[in-house]
């Protein structure tokens, strides 16, 4: 009896062993795969490299859709100068590629390409005056990149895509069709970024013209792109009515950087505890363009 109880007990123990370090062992994935998920989450806002294309006379005539008055060269000079200072001293190592005249809307260097840190993505901008601003980055961009790959199919515009802490969300617009953004999600595969394609509220030039992400879990958004469920299970900071156009604002390491003509969203920002630097966009808003759109930004990728 004794005896059978020493085995029984034997058996049990081994059991609770065997119990233990099963849950240790599924907690040691679960680690890892938390910390695969992790790992873009602490590049999402660092970084240190910027480039930046200086406005051509030209850029008074770029794509609009809006009515009303032209914007002048000089104000949209001061603002990309403005941009440029604040790029710089939130720490990044800014170049200033020439202005191109047969493209009035290079100025706005977010939506030709796609800066990864260790790779580069040529896209397809979807306006055909803007087709051919890839082929005017890429020797930039092999300069600073050890890899970069180019869209071969469809339209993909880089205002349309939002990196996040699970991935890549690439917002179908007038400028990224479903074509694009299933061939940009193939390229990112191969880079180990998974994406997730979801819609632009309409009437929205790109997906970030309508939200920005602040923090790993924290989105800046419009109310429609709030109402459009894509950010659920995040905290949401809605701008104001009447300011829109705040929800273009963009992070920066530790800065948001936001539109001076949008006092209630600086507010907001400042009320949530981020520190935000106010910069000049009444101008390239003319233009339908928002701070993002002005700048590749990525951290340079230290070999192992
Ligand atoms: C355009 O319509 O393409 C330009 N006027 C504005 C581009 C703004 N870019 C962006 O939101 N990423």
């Amino acid at each position: 009896m004794i005896k059978t109880r020493g085995v029984l007990a034997g058996i049990l123990l081994a059991g609770v062993h065997l119990g233990a370090q099963l849950v240790l062992q599924r907690e040691q994935r679960e680690l890892l795969r938390h910390a695969q998920v992790l790992k873009p989450v602490r590049k999402l806002f660092e970084f240190d490299s910027a480039l930046v294309r200086q406005p051509g006379k030209s850029v008074v005539n770029g794509l609009s859709s809006q009515a009303g008055p032209r914007p002048e060269f000089a104000e949209v000079a001061r603002e990309h100068g403005a941009y440029i200072q604040a790029l710089e001293d939130c720490g990044l190592a800014v170049e200033v590629l020439p202005a191109l005249e047969d493209y009035p809307d290079s100025i706005f260097v977010e939506d030709p390409a796609l800066a990864l840190g260790d790779a580069a993505i040529l896209l397809r901008p979807g306006a055909p005056s803007r087709r051919g601003e890839p082929d005017q980055i890429e020797s930039d961009l092999r300069r600073g990149f050890a890899r970069v790959l180019r869209l071969e199919s469809g339209f993909a515009d880089g205002g349309d895509l939002l990196l996040t802490a699970t991935g890549m969300l690439i917002g179908l617009s007038s400028r990224t069709d479903r074509a694009g953004a299933n061939s940009l999600g193939a390229l990112l595969r191969e880079l180990g970024i998974e994406s997730r394609i979801v819609t632009t509220p309409a009437g929205t030039l790109h997906f970030k013209s309508d939200c920005a992400l602040i923090a790993a879990d924290h989105v800046l958004c419009t109310a429609a792109m709030a109402r459009s469920g894509t950010f659920d299970g995040y905290r949401l900071l809605v701008v104001p009515d009447g300011e829109q156009r705040a929800a273009n604002s963009l992070r920066v390491n530790d800065t948001i950087l936001a539109g001076e003509e949008f006092p209630r969203t600086i507010d907001l920002l400042r009320a949530a505890g981020y520190a935000v630097r106010a910069l000049p966009v009444r101008a390239i808003g003319r233009l339908d363009a928002g701070l993002s759109c002005m700048s590749l930004r990525w951290k340079v990728a230290r070999r192992a």
